[in-house]
């Protein structure tokens, strides 16, 4: 007879809801995963795509043992090894490279395909710095945003989400939440119910925007225009609130200064909305309170996404917002949780403080460099032959055979195709690790429900054993799972993390974090002058960019996540694809100029390159703009390649941000 078990767990994705989960085992398998009922936030909802991980966690293409590349880069053909031959042959390289070229020819390149603190910044940090490995800047998701919000309100963190549910008025800017944070949904949902409104500003009429109240279609990257139109309507209106901006801010002035070159007509221009709509949006804006705006990440990916920011993180202060229950705004509250990462990560081992470093989205760039060439790339967390922009340059340079590339994995990805070395991954059930959210404020413990699968490591021990390989004997490298994450808790200088301790979290599961009054917005704003900066010296080089850049393609090509899949995890499950659609949604009349009908096979292309999509024809979305959603594998036999192979690998206008939706393309029959 077997018997069920049911074990916590956490959701381990790169989505803002970090759910608590609730794991079924039988035999030693996952059988179900659900969500954790108890969790106050969460509250047993997950999305359909992780009901799904038994299917990921067991699946038959699971890497199980390291191997070694036989054929050529490019394709899949690959030895089994064993793992100390895998470390003899990754130490012995890195060895040979850093004797040569020095260890700033080492590279690694990871993201957050897990989010725990352990096994996406713990470890392997600790590794590269005592190894003087180049830097990694971590900017391909929200650093543009980060940056904008921060030039405002000081630190990147908004309201508690759960205060929401007494917003009278929320606007969803650039966010997909429906795909992307469906408990925002829900507290919106509640929130509707006791009379609040919902607003969603987007470009295209996405499923989120299908639920909302009102929908304001914008021409994409005009929401900085639009903030400042907001701004002036609601100044020309009075509907300020002045003695919050007394009390609060620097900069009123020269802000309303801006604003006041604004009015309704130019703006309507600009956005592509009507004046009428202009002014419904505005006065909405500048009347009810507490209104909350949830901003997203697509803007983040529009070349002016630090000034868009900037601007839409003002728009709280102008009327009074912050300090209400359920006003303000939020793009994230990772902040809130001031892990001390000096002792996680250990930086001050790195033998030179002046080390080199790469911009991750312009790795394919990074990957041509003659002078101090990048020799060795180790990828784990991250599929960069997906992900990152400018695909055929960073292909051209994964390619390369004196690029020595290891892969650290659950899958064969498109980056295994360029891998020397493959290593096999755990999954997040397999690990100990501590999750905080970048929305909610609960951090979470996830214990391992079940033994590694095959000869999997997880991060953590990977590069464990690579410092015991490479002869580090710093004592850093004996710390356990739980001595780091003791070390990640150890800030006494946070209030919110105050009082919280490993114990606490063995027992409860999660904790929340602590906000009070005297720690947060109005009353704590971390800006060096302890005010909200409605203008600052940043502001020269945001609003000097040039305006309108020569377009060599008519079309502006969105490509931002589907439902389905999270980035270019789940991509390759069978029962997910089958619910996704590689097309291309295109305006009727661009469709009519080209001859275009809904199912026809398309090209798809511009300087970069050209990708293979089916159209699809729909008002959803405006004339001049295509969408594209979800970050495929490649697949040969369909001639389907990522659509990273358009978007450009430029920075966004500050953080070093990714650009991918500032992408202009031409679209024909294929
Ligand atoms: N299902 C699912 N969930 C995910 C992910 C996933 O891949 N799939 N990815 C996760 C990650 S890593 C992230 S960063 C988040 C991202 O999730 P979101 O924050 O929702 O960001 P995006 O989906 O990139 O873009 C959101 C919306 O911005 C719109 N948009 C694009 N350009 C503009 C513009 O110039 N102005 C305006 N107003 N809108 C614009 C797009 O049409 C889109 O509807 O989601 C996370 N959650
Ligand atoms: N065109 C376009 N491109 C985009 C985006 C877009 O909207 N449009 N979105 C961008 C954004 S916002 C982001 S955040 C990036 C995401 O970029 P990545 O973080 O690189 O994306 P993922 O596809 O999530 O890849 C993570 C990989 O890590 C692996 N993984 C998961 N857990 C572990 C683990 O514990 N250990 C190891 N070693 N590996 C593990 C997964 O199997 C997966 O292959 O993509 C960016 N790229
Ligand atoms: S992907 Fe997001 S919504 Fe889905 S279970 Fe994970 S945290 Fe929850
Ligand atoms: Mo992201």
């Amino acid at each position: 007879m077997t018997t069920k078990t049911y074990h916590r767990s956490v959701c381990p994705l790169d989505c803002p809801d970090t759910c608590s989960l609730l794991v079924e085992k039988e035999n030693g398998k996952i059988t179900k995963v659900d969500g954790n009922p108890d969790h106050p936030v969460t509250k047993g909802m997950i999305c359909h795509k992780v009901r799904k991980m038994p299917e990921r966690t067991h699946h038959p293409e699971r890497l199980l043992h390291p191997m070694k590349r036989i054929g050529k880069k490019g394709g899949l053909s690959f030895e089994r090894i064993t793992w100390d031959e895998a470390y003899e042959e990754i130490i012995s390289r890195f060895k040979a490279i850093m004797e040569e070229y020095g260890s700033e020819a080492i590279l690694p390149y990871s993201f957050y395909g897990n989010m725990g603190i352990i096994n996406s910044e713990g470890m392997d940090r600790r590794f590269f710095y005592r190894l003087g490995a180049r830097k990694l800047e971590r900017t391909i998701c929200n650093t543009a945003g980060s940056e904008g919000y921060q030039i405002t309100m000081g630190k990147a963190v908004g309201i508690d989400p759960e205060e929401t549910v007494h917003s009278k008025l929320i606007v969803i800017w650039g966010c997909n939440l429906i795909s992307t944070n469906l408990h925002q949904v829900i507290y919106a949902n509640k929130a509707r119910k006791k009379g609040a409104k919902i607003v969603v500003v987007d470009i295209h009429r996405n499923r989120t925007a299908k639920w909302a109240d009102h929908f304001y279609q914008i021409k994409p990257g005009s929401d900085d225009i639009l903030a400042l139109g907001i701004m002036h309507i609601i100044i020309k209106n009075d509907w300020i609130d002045e003695k919050f901006l007394d009390q609060y801010t620097n900069g009123f002035e020269s802000l309303k200064e801006r604003a006041m070159e604004y009015p309704p007509d130019k703006v309507a221009g600009l956005t592509g909305l009507h004046e009428e709509q202009l002014m419904e949006l505005a006065q909405m804006y500048g009347t009810i309170s507490p209104s909350f705006i949830r901003i997203g990440n697509g803007l983040q990916h529009q070349k002016n996404g630090g000034r868009i920011t900037r601007l839409i993180t003002c728009l709280p202060a102008l009327t009074g917002q912050w300090g209400k229950t359920g006003g303000g705004a939020l793009k994230g509250n990772s902040r809130y949780a001031e892990w001390n990462m000096q002792k996680v990560q250990r930086p001050d081992m790195h033998p030179d403080s002046d080390v080199r470093s790469t911009n991750m989205n312009q790795i394919g760039m990074a990957l041509q460099e003659k002078d101090d060439p990048i020799k060795a790339l180790f990828i784990y967390n991250s599929n960069p032959a997906q992900v990152a922009p400018n695909q055929k340059l960073v292909r051209k340079g994964l390619m390369r055979d004196d690029l020595f590339t290891v892969v650290h994995d659950l899958f064969p990805t498109d980056s295994c195709r360029y891998a020397d070395i493959v290593l096999p991954a755990t999954s997040h059930f397999e690990n100990l690790d501590l999750y905080k959210s970048y929305w909610h404020l609960y951090v979470q413990l996830n214990e391992p429900v079940m033994d590694p699968i095959g000869e999997c490591k997880s991060n953590f021990t990977l590069f464990k054993e690579m410092a015991a390989g490479m002869g580090f004997t710093e004592q850093c490298f004996q710390d356990t799972e739980e001595d780091m994450i003791r070390d990640a808790l150890d800030n006494p200088g946070s209030p919110y993390l105050s009082g919280l301790t490993l114990d606490q979290l063995k027992r409860d599961g999660w904790v929340k974090l602590k906000l009070e009054k005297e720690t947060t917005f109005p009353e704590k704003i971390p800006t060096s002058s302890g005010r909200i900066e409605l203008s600052s010296p940043a502001d020269d080089q945001l609003f000097n960019m040039e305006k309108d850049e020569k377009r060599d393609y008519p079309l502006q090509l969105i490509s931002g996540p589907n439902h389905q899949f999270l980035n270019s995890i789940f991509s390759n499950l069978d029962s997910l694809q089958a619910l996704e659609k590689p097309v291309v949604y295109i305006h009727p009349s661009d469709a009519e100029d080209r001859n275009l009908q809904t199912g026809d096979f398309v090209e798809v292309f511009n300087e970069l390159g050209t990708v293979h999509l089916q159209a699809e024809i729909t008002e959803d979305v405006s004339e001049g703009v295509l969408i594209t959603q979800g970050l495929w594998w490649d697949d040969e036999e369909k001639e389907r390649y990522s659509i990273n192979h358009l978007t450009p690998d430029g920075l966004s206008d500050i953080g070093g941000g990714a650009t991918f939706f500032n992408c202009f393309v031409g679209i024909k029959k294929a």
